[in-house]
């Protein structure tokens, strides 16, 4: 009994009738000293799930599918669509001549190229070619379409804000009455106007995310070699760049920071922890994943794997070869929201 003599059961049922819960029931687990994601380190092989998206093409066309994806699903989440509290991924599948038709929604994308020649993607009729190790972004509500114009399967991996963008119920999406956008140009006429340092003699472009929605493979490693010669190495990542909207310098995207890094062989780097979650993939080596209490994962070529948020880890090449990866985390809308914290060493 209280001093108002309601029993506390008898006032717990009284404010849930009213649609009220007395906090102090919850505050610690509403409030937690410090992160506790709901996602969990996990690894998708690329060695069993290739043989799975080759199978869904046989189950399903790309027509049929609109697109033809299988989703990562992060064990610890409940619900199995999302492989991080905040960001999708899945593994995509276009045979030569299908074609994944028109659409746009609010959600943003991005794509990394994992095996095929002559796929393509293209972003309001703006064509970019895929080749493997490519980065290549889908603004929030530009049209998209893609399609192979080569002679074998193409496969991408693709990660996107969907579970931010329903936690914000701010999805939107359309289709296009035709299959494909119409052509206007290329990822390349692009680069020229918004890449090589040069931009516009006059700003008239908005948009929080990059012009430049193509950011081949060739250019990122060659930036990446040229970091290791010239011993330019963060004692945390390898040599690492980010990919930047060259109109404000900021990630490529809003919500999704991407980045690439090259382990040097037998360099140990030193651990981090930091508030975003990270998925990443392996473009060369067999590099190793170290989290605080887990067992290290060797990872292989295409190998998806995720670093959930505030665990303390780091990734290491072997001992006879570097080791590339590329990786994506919601890194902006924590330092957007003034919530990023990270801890070095
Ligand atoms: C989407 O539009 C694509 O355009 C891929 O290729 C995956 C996952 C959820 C929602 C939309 C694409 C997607 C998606």
């Amino acid at each position: 009994m209280t001093t108002t003599g309601i029993a506390p059961d008898r006032f717990r049922q009284q404010l849930s009738a009213l649609n009220a819960a007395p906090l102090w029931d919850v505050l610690a687990t509403l409030v937690p000293p410090q992160p506790r994601s709901n996602a969990v380190p996990n690894v998708w092989r690329w060695a069993q799930l290739r043989p799975q998206l080759l199978a869904a093409g046989e189950l399903i066309s790309a027509e049929e599918a609109e697109r033809r994806v299988l989703m990562l699903c992060n064990p610890g989440i409940v619900g199995r669509r999302q492989v991080t509290d905040t960001l999708y991924a899945g593994l995509q599948l276009i045979h030569p001549g299908e074609s994944a038709r028109a659409h746009r929604h609010s959600q943003s994308a991005l794509r990394f190229v994992l095996e095929g020649e002559g796929g393509f993607t293209s972003v309001d009729g703006l064509r970019a070619d895929m080749r493997r190790g490519d980065f290549i972004v889908t603004p929030s509500w530009k049209w998209h379409d893609h399609g192979n114009d080569g002679d074998g399967p193409v496969m991408w991996l693709d990660g996107l804000d969907v579970p931010l963008v329903s936690f914000l119920q701010a999805g939107f999406r359309e289709e296009h009455e035709a299959v494909r956008f119409p052509a206007r140009g290329s990822a390349e006429q692009v680069f020229h106007r918004y890449g090589n340092g040069l931009l516009p003699l006059e700003r008239r472009d908005a948009g929080s995310t990059s012009p430049i929605f193509s950011y081949p493979y060739e250019r990122t490693r060659e930036s990446l070699e040229q970091l290791v010669s010239a011993g330019e190495i963060d004692e945390y990542r390898g040599a690492v760049v980010r990919y930047a909207n060259p109109l404000n310098g900021d990630w490529a995207m809003p919500s999704i920071g991407a980045w690439m890094q090259c382990l040097p062989k037998r360099w140990k780097p030193l651990h981090t922890r930091s508030t975003d979650s990270v998925v990443l993939t392996v473009v060369e080596g067999t590099p190793t994943i170290e989290i605080d209490g887990e067992v290290p994962v060797l990872l292989q070529p295409n190998d998806v794997f995720v670093v959930p948020g505030w665990r303390r880890w780091r990734a290491l090449a072997g001992d006879t070869e570097d080791a590339v990866i590329f990786a994506y985390s919601d890194r902006p809308v924590h330092e957007k929201l003034g919530l990023y914290r990270e801890q070095l060493g």
